[in-house]
């Protein structure tokens, strides 16, 4: 029996209910009933994972759950009884924490934070010599969306992309160890929002600049914004290299990609070129822009390119008027999310300041880059969905939710029947509309951006919490709510106070991600290692102490729980000393670390993992160091000392 089935007979065993979401008393019985539940359920999964393997996770353990994929009328419980596991791995995006969070769904249990274009003092991410070099001294990141590597129209479970819309950046993470393995600086570019992967393969990743710059812009002509011009830059999702980049007038907002790998889309909200906020406004009409992305690497390799500023990156020039590069779909007035539904079949853009949705046909399109059709033809419905619509997710069912800023609440439509309306016909295409506290701006829905959208969970990211939690001074937390979509009508779950800000998120089946236990020893960072050891003649997995050029010293060690393989070094005020730790013990969980007192030097190290941090030995004098993380029962004693001489 799969725990999942156990889950559906805790939900019989309470009475089949029907709505036992809708009051908060009957969901804490709830509660206690599958708590209850969970005790033996928990214990036999313990044991199924606490036999894990060794080595590098080459053979993992089978996932304990196993997903239901039929549409259940009821609706699902949120709880997971203590020992369980969730079905989904949610990947949210952290906002001006710069982060990357983690949440078990429908638990809503924060799993884990990434750190991405932050300083992280547990693991020492921005500090250590990796992450330093990767973030270039930047650590004010700014993550709005988070999208997973894709192969065939799902997630292939290898890569997690997330823009910084603070500098420019993309990076990337690995899903074997949840970490930053690259991160790559967008030339011409300022305000980098929407990102989106292709999805027929790990093929490109699109990042929208929203800002618009002088191109160059190198400070000769900066004040008029009618010259300003953005860029839509591609990167290649497997090298992280910068391939080309796409230069229009107007600023890109949200992006979207196609399930066949031709076209990428961006939304625009100020075609007017505006600076001001009024200018931007103005228009009662912008742009949903389609790339094409064939005809676009056509012209990079013929070198019908130019170049901008200092970088060398191809810059196709297609401001002005539509082209075979770039169509101009006109869509009302400053639209924001553009999603593209399961089927792939069409693209749905958000009004933003009108109450509609677009949906726009990808059939169409070929015939518009053909000259065939005008843009405004390629838009098969409107359906009017509420005050401020900002993105839109999907069940596979043939539903779509939008998220509803001003009306605070999630609009359920039937995109066939609105289709139908447009053409005509008397149908309501408005299923339900849902109210969610406070001020909704992303949503997204289980395998919502994959053709494996399953209509179980949507999550509501709310921006304000208001009065749905305890007061804790000014700045309250913001809100996650949990809504089950499995049956007819949307049925809200679960509030989940967040840290600020979780901008965006995605939802994936547990299936789909394999994390490795035992670090892999693989990729840029042990590249970077193997050739500081190679250079040096040492061995990564013995201690050393090794005398460079002028003052610096590196000192390779080695832990294994509850001792650091050195216990004394003997360095000289001033030196640049550097501590390369590599985490001899193959114990799964058991990370040590290494601090060195009074220094600001602190990171962690996972087992068989090599991490390092650079420091000048300060005054002379006798420095303890330690291990921070909690590896045994003489965790304390995990220390040593180092003397700076004068
Ligand atoms: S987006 Cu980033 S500020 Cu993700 Cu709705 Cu608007
Ligand atoms: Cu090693 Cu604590």
């Amino acid at each position: 029996m799969t725990d999942k089935t156990k889950r559906d007979m805790g939900d019989s065993e309470t009475g089949g209910k029907a709505d036992k979401s809708s009051t908060p008393k009957m969901q804490r019985r709830d509660f206690v009933t599958k708590g209850m539940m969970g005790i033996g359920a928990g214990l036999a999964g313990t044991q199924l994972i606490a036999c894990g393997e060794k080595k590098n996770g080459a053979a993992q353990p089978p996932q304990t759950r196993s997903v239901s994929t039929t549409h259940s009328a009821a609706p699902e419980s949120f709880h997971v009884p203590p020992g369980q596991l969730d079905d989904y791995y949610g990947f949210w995006s952290g906002g001006q924490s710069g982060e990357i969070r983690v949440v078990g769904v429908p638990s809503m249990r924060e799993l884990k934070r990434i750190p991405v274009f932050n300083r992280c003092s547990a693991s020492g991410w921005g500090g250590d010599d990796f992450s330093k070099a990767l973030l270039g001294g930047k650590f004010s990141g700014d993550t709005h969306h988070v999208h997973l590597s894709y192969t065939h129209g799902t997630y292939d479970g290898r890569y997690v992309y997330v823009n910084d819309k603070a500098g420019a950046r993309l990076a990337r993470v690995r899903l074997d160890t949840f970490a930053v393995d690259h991160i790559t600086f967008l030339p011409n570019s300022a305000g980098t929002h929407g990102i989106f992967p292709q999805r027929h393969k790990t093929g490109l990743v699109l990042c929208n600049s929203e800002f618009r710059l002088p191109m160059p812009n190198d400070g000769t002509a900066m004040e008029d914004e009618l010259t300003y011009a953005a860029m839509h830059t591609a990167v290649d999702g497997e090298t992280m290299e910068v391939k080309w980049q796409v230069m229009v007038e107007g600023n890109l907002d949200l992006c979207a990609t196609d399930y066949e790998g031709n076209y990428s889309f961006a939304t625009c909200y100020n075609s007017e070129g505006g600076a001001w906020l009024e200018d931007m406004m103005a228009a009662d009409q912008d742009y949903l822009y389609v790339f094409h992305l064939a005809n676009i690497e056509e012209a990079v390799k013929a070198g019908k390119t130019m170049t901008v500023g200092k970088s060398k990156v191809p810059v196709v020039d297609a401001r002005g008027k539509n082209s075979p590069y770039v169509q101009r779909i006109p869509v009302p007035k400053s639209p924001h999310g553009v999603n593209v539904e399961p089927r792939g079949k069409y693209a749905i853009v958000a009004g933003k300041l009108s109450p509609t949705c677009s949906v726009v046909e990808i059939a169409k399109l070929a015939d518009l880059f053909a000259g065939k059709l005008e843009p405004a033809d390629c838009i098969v419905a409107r359906p009017e969905v509420g005050l401020g619509p900002l993105h839109t997710c999907f069940d596979g069912k043939g539903f779509a939710y939008t998220s509803i800023f001003i009306d605070s609440m999630i609009t359920k439509w039937d995109i066939a029947k609105a289709i139908e309306a447009h053409n005509g016909a008397d149908v309501e295409p408005i299923v339900q509309k849902l109210d969610v506290h406070y001020q909704v701006g992303h949503i997204n829905a289980s395998m919502s951006e994959t053709k494996d959208a399953d209509g179980k969970w949507l999550i509501a990211l709310c921006k304000f919490s208001k009065d749905r939690f305890l007061n804790v001074g000014p700045l309250h937390g913001e809100n996650d709510q949990l809504i089950d979509i499995s049956g007819d009508t949307m049925k809200l779950m679960h509030d989940g106070p967040t840290a600020p800000e979780p901008h965006d998120c995605v939802l994936v089946r547990l299936d789909l991600i394999n994390p490795v236990k035992i670090s892999p020893r693989t990729g840029p960072r042990f590249d970077l290692y193997n050739k500081w050891a190679k250079e040096d003649g040492v061995n990564l997995l013995r201690d050393n102490v090794v005398k460079r050029k002028g003052k610096h010293v590196r000192v390779y060690m080695t832990s294994m729980a509850p001792e650091f393989g050195t216990g004394e070094i003997k360095v000289k005020s001033g030196d640049i000393v550097q501590v390369i730790l590599t985490n001899q013990d193959e114990v799964e969980d058991l990370s040590h670390g290494f601090c060195m007192t009074g220094h600001d030097v602190n990171f962690l190290v996972n087992p068989q993992d090599t991490n390092s941090m650079t420091f000048v030995a300060g005054e002379p004098g006798l420095y303890w160091f330690y291990c921070p993380w909690f590896c045994h029962a003489l965790h304390l004693e995990m220390r040593g000392r180092m003397y700076v001489e004068a």
